[in-house]
Parts: structure tokens; C-alpha cells; sequence
């Protein structure tokens, strides 16, 4: 079996890990952001030094390209994932997928491996999605699920626009978005849940992923003096947005575990003490692996809004932000996984993607996978994201093995 320079993987997720940091050991690399610039040109310069070709396309999405005269007519095989993190992010997150990619060609390079087909590694812009909505955007981009002028003219939560955000940072590309016809896409990203980290299991062979929707949320209420008003005649809108917030909870709750629901965001006017809000902006990010069952949930918020409207007098408005299906990902990839990492002796199990991926969209033009690893007590987009060494490396030799198969 095959093995990767596990030192150089550990030393270059190390620093770029350095690239965004703060005192506190928390990173932030938000898309197009001036410390994504620096992530994206570290990434870059690995890339040439290991002799690839860069390319990069409109959507600012960035490709290492090994090929040889002998095998550049076939289509070649994608590795990736991505460097943009979300606030106050760990080091592992997407950045270990692209690394990963890039340690398998270089370690391939220097055993004098050469595939019978080119090989990729691509670091998709704006995965997270924090910045500028949708999640996953270079990718789903790439995969022609969203129009890449359309994409380049999404204005930021900070005001800013995508695309001349990209031009700023010099990542502005010239390859349309697609130019690369993957045979197959492989992703090695950390599990980011808590399975095999609990049930001490080694490798994740992921054969699916679950439903995302996202919705932007508004309710009006009425300001008014916190002390003078009576509860009776209040319409208070961060009342109206809690009842929103436990109420999916208790979907969740009723769901037997498959639903979850989260509010990451939101905001008050005025955003005073001492004044009854008037208006309340929140979001609700919902999944479950299963869309019917995402359905129901989405036209169970929706009733309780009207509902809402009734009891508490406000006016609600919505804006769905994302909406990806569940994904099921290539049988013969997923079985490839786990037949290599049988043979590495390594405990793996089958599993579900609780997070959204770059795989999820490249599953759209060509049959994709991914393999997890470990998070230490399942925390992620947290500082305290963290993954042992060991299984670091054991998920990068079974990536290699995984590769070097399909490849030949
Ligand atoms: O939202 C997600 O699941 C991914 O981290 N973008
Ligand atoms: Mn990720
Ligand atoms: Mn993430």
C-alpha cells in the first residue's frame, strides 16, 4: 500500500491554518476576504512547487493540474474541497481535502507513479457560504447549477459584490467554469459530527448527504416603551422570532434525531434596551437526508409563520436562500474505500454527510464520494476543530490508495 509524506500534509495544514488567525487561535478566512487571498496564493505556491498546472476559472475556483504527454488526452480524476472557513474557524475544515489532493500527486510524483490519467486537485471558492449565499457556490457554479454571472453579481452580507471582490484579490479567472471534465471526484474532509469519533471508528466511506435549506426570515412587530406597555398590547417581534426558534426545535426533537434545524444569525431594530423590537432578521437552516421528510419540515415553518401572524399581530415575510436535495454518492467509489481501507486494517464504517460539500455538487456532472475522518468530540467551525495526527495521515493513505486504483 501506498503512503503520503504525512509530516509535509501535517506541516502545510499547520500553516495555512497560521493564514487568518487571531489571538485567540481562531481563524477566518471569509470568500474573497483579504486573509482568503493570502490561504488561496500559500495554496498556489504548493501548487507550483509540486510542478502542477493552475488554473483558474471565473468563479475564482482554483485547479492543480498534474498531467503527463502520456496520459493527457484521458479524463482526468478530481480531488478538492476548500479554503474558505467560517468565523472564527478550526484548521482542518476543507483544508484538509485540498492538501490531502495535493500530497497524494506530489507523493505519487516522487514514487514515479505516473496514472493513466491526469490528476486534479481543486480548492472551490466560497463552500461556506457566510459571506455570500449560496454555500457551496464555486462548486455548485462549476457543476452548471447556477449561472456564473448570476453567482459573480451576489451582493455580501457586508454589502460588497462577488465578483469585484474576486478582481480585488486577483482571482478573478479565465477558464469557463467546467473546463475540467472529471472522470470521478473524491473528497477527503473531517467528519465535523460526532460517529466515528464515539464509536472509535478510523474512515468514513460517505454515501450520502443530506437536504439544506436556508431561509432568511423577517418578522415586524410594533416598537414600543419596555416599561410602559402592557404585555397584552405589545407586538414584539423577538418574541414572535424565539417561538420561531423553539419551534423548530421541537420539530427536531419530534423528528427521532433526523431533523436538525439551527438560527445562526440575527437581528434587532431598533436594538435598544429599553425598546420593544420592532422588527426581528433571522435565519433557519434545516436538514434531513431524507426530502420528503425536508418538505414536511419547510411546510411546517411555513403554517406556524401564519399561524404567528394570527396570534401575535406581526407581518412575516421569507426568502429561501439554499436548497440542495440530498445526494447519494457512487456505490463503486464508496465500496472502493472500503475495500482499501479492509486492506489497511483500518476500522470504517458507512455514513451519511451532515454537513454540506463541494462533493454534493460535483455529484451533479460526474460520480463523486468522500471520505471522512475523524473529529475529536465532533466539534467543527469551532477553534477547537481538531483531528489526531493519526488519523490525519491514515485518511490521506487510504485517499492515495483510493486514487492510485481509480487511476489505473
Ligand atoms: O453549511 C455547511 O454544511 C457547509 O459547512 N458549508
Ligand atoms: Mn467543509
Ligand atoms: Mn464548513
Amino acid at each position: 500500500m501506498l503512503k503520503i509524506n504525512e509530516q509535509r500534509l501535517l506541516n502545510r495544514i499547520n500553516q495555512l491554518g497560521e493564514i487568518g488567525i487571531d489571538e485567540n487561535g481562531a481563524r477566518t478566512r471569509a470568500a474573497a476576504s483579504d486573509t482568503e487571498k493570502a490561504g488561496r496564493d500559500q495554496v498556489v505556491a504548493w501548487m507550483k512547487e509540486a510542478g502542477l498546472r493552475v488554473a483558474v476559472d471565473y468563479i475564482g475556483n482554483i485547479f492543480g493540474i498534474w498531467e503527463t504527454e502520456s496520459n493527457k488526452h484521458e479524463a482526468p480524476i478530481m480531488m478538492g474541497s476548500h479554503i474558505d472557513t467560517v468565523i472564527n474557524a478550526g484548521k482542518y475544515d476543507g483544508c484538509y481535502g485540498v492538501l490531502a489532493g495535493l500530497e497524494v500527486i506530489q507523493s505519487l510524483q516522487e514514487q514515479q507513479i505516473v496514472t493513466k490519467c491526469p490528476l486534479v486537485v481543486g480548492a472551490f471558492t466560497n463552500e461556506e457560504g457566510i459571506r455570500y449565499s449560496p454555500d457551496m457556490m464555486g462548486s455548485l457554479v462549476y457543476a452548471g447549477g447556477l449561472d456564473v454571472k448570476e453567482a459573480l453579481a451576489i451582493v455580501g452580507v457586508d454589502g460588497t459584490i462577488l465578483g469585484e471582490e474576486l478582481k480585488r484579490i486577483g482571482y478573478e479567472g479565465t477558464e469557463e467554469p467546467g473546463f475540467i471534465k472529471p472522470r470521478a471526484y473524491i473528497e477527503l474532509h473531517i467528519e465535523q459530527g460526532p460517529i466515528l469519533d464515539v464509536e472509535g471508528i478510523s474512515i468514513g466511506a460517505v454515501e450520502n448527504l443530506q437536504g439544506i435549506s436556508w431561509q432568511r426570515i423577517e418578522i415586524k412587530g410594533v416598537a414600543n416603551h419596555a416599561g410602559t406597555t402592557p404585555t397584552n398590547m405589545r407586538v414584539d417581534a423577538g418574541l414572535a422570532a424565539a417561538k420561531v426558534i423553539t419551534f423548530m426545535r421541537d420539530r427536531c426533537n419530534q423528528s427521532g434525531g433526523t431533523t436538525v434545524a439551527t438560527t445562526g444569525t440575527i437581528a434587532f431594530e431598533p436594538n435598544a434596551i429599553n425598546v420593544i423590537p420592532s422588527k426581528a432578521v433571522f435565519t433557519v437552516d434545516v436538514r434531513n437526508p431524507n426530502e420528503e421528510r425536508l418538505i414536511a419540515e419547510e411546510q411546517a415553518l411555513a403554517a406556524y409563520l401564519k399561524e404567528l401572524e394570527a396570534t401575535d399581530k406581526v407581518q412575516i415575510s421569507t426568502e429561501q436562500l439554499v436548497r440542495f436535495q440530498p445526494v447519494q454518492f457512487d456505490e463503486t467509489i464508496v465500496s472502493m474505500v472500503e475495500q482499501v481501507a479492509n486492506e489497511m486494517h483500518l476500522s470504517n464504517r458507512r455514513m451519511t454527510s451532515g454537513a454540506g460539500q463541494d462533493a454534493q455538487m460535483m455529484a451533479r456532472i460526474c460520480p463523486s464520494a468522500m471520505i471522512f475522518v475523524p473529529s475529536v468530540n465532533g466539534i467543527s467551525h469551532n477553534p477547537k476543530e481538531y483531528t489526531k495526527d493519526e488519523d490525519i495521515f491514515a485518511g490521506a493513505n487510504v485517499f492515495i490508495n483510493v486514487i492510485k486504483n481509480l487511476a489505473q
